[in-house]
């Protein structure tokens, strides 16, 4: 066994998982978390996979608040899921918990652990394959935001503080490159100056919920494509993971982030910046997907905004990339020096192709919901 697998198999032994452990391995898509796949075997019934996944601490200040969450958000699902009869060969995530019968487990070299079932027969994509996937994670978020809309608020904790404030964030972005702590901010500037430019969107969804025009609900808040397993022979939607950041937004951060993540065919950190384009190939297919399920409860408003999300959330996610790399990648898992600032750059340029494209995103959305 390697050190890993050693490692893996001392962290799965702490959880209530029946059977031998076989292998182990680690699962690289997310940049927050470190997850780990672990297999085992019980005797006569076959093998079983497992995730085991560490909270990290550094962008979770409370991780038995985010584990918390994550039951309550769970069990909601799973009581409203097994009622509808329809649904209930589907997979949905359970936590398992630790052998003390706590739901998160202190790890043997420290950190806090917690357990799932491994969504089986599924892929998660950094890039959309088909227009299929495109509309099934469209339709798999809108039924998310569905299921969670009547979750109790008071009993779901903030997991990160103004996560979604695009004003926030473009705010910290001007501080670090006041402060320059690396001393990066020179060979940004015509980053930096393209986001200038956009100062006066950043506020736009916050003045809209302040004047009481727009209304926070319980959403999901971080929609990545790579946040929905997909059935890897039928590209259905099965089931939506990564549930540490449910909390109260707007539908319109789920929407954008989808379009942000959905509709380009590179991935997030491409380098040749020509390839990356919002195609519309890919927004129509995400657009009647998210419909399928979002449209009853959406308001008008929310429905013209759908286009400018996908703007407003990309350039936060270029924000947040670019203070990132100006504060020396303390906050994103970074696979190479400049990471963060390859993925600002893709975040930019697909900006701009929204921009260019709003009026026919516009115009497919009102031909759709007339
Ligand atoms: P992060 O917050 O780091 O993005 P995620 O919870 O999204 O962490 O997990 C990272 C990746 O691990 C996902 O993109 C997915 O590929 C895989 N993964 C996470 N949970 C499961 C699960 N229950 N079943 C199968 N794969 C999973
Ligand atoms: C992170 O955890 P992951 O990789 O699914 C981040 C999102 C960003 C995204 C950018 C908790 O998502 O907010 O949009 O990276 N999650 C958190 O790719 O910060
Ligand atoms: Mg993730």
């Amino acid at each position: 066994m390697s050190e890993l697998e050693e490692h893996i198999a001392e962290i799965g032994a702490c959880f209530a998982i029946n059977g031998s452990f076989v292998s182990g391995e680690e699962i690289e898509s997310g940049h927050i978390n470190t997850t780990y796949l672990a297999t085992y075997e019980e005797e006569g019934e076959g093998e079983f996979r497992y995730i085991l996944q560490r909270i990290n601490e550094h962008v979770f200040k409370d991780p038995h608040a985010v584990i918390q969450n994550v039951s309550r958000v769970t069990r909601h699902i799973n009581r409203k899921v097994l009622r509808r009869k329809k649904d209930a060969g589907g997979q949905t995530l359970n936590l398992y918990p630790g052998r003390d019968g706590k739901i998160s487990v202190e790890g043997p070299a420290g950190g806090v652990w917690r357990c799932y079932n491994f969504i089986e027969g599924c892929a998660t994509y950094d890039v959309v394959e088909n227009t299929r996937q495109a509309y099934e994670a469209g339709k798999a978020f809108g039924a998310f935001q569905d299921l969670v809309s009547d979750l109790p608020t008071d009993r779901i904790v903030e997991t990160i503080l103004d996560f979604h404030n695009t004003r926030a964030r473009y705010a910290r972005l001007m501080e670090v490159i006041e402060a320059d702590p690396k001393g990066r901010a020179a060979s940004v500037v015509e980053e930096i100056s393209f986001i200038k430019e956009r100062e006066g969107i950043v506020g736009k969804l916050l003045d809209l919920v302040e004047t009481g025009e727009l209304s926070e609900r319980i959403t999901h808040n971080d929609t990545k494509l790579n946040n929905v397993m997909i059935d890897k022979a039928t590209d259905e939607a099965v089931c939506v993971i990564d549930l540490d950041t449910v909390m109260p937004g707007l539908p319109l951060y789920d929407f954008g982030d989808l379009v942000r993540t959905a509709t380009s065919p590179v991935e997030e950190d491409e380098k040749d910046l020509s390839k990356v384009t919002m195609r519309m190939s890919m927004f129509e297919p995400l657009v009647e997907g998210y419909l399928a399920t979002a449209q009853n409860f959406l308001s008008p408003l929310e429905i013209e905004l759908l286009p400018f999300s996908g703007r407003l959330i990309s350039l936060e996610v270029g924000i947040r990339f670019l203070t990132d790399y100006l504060e020396g990648d303390v906050y994103f898992k970074v696979q190479h020096d400049g990471h963060n600032l390859d993925r600002c750059r893709t975040q930019l340029a697909l900006v701009k192709s929204i921009e260019d494209q709003e009026d026919e995103m516009m115009s497919f959305i009102r031909k759709v919901t007339s």
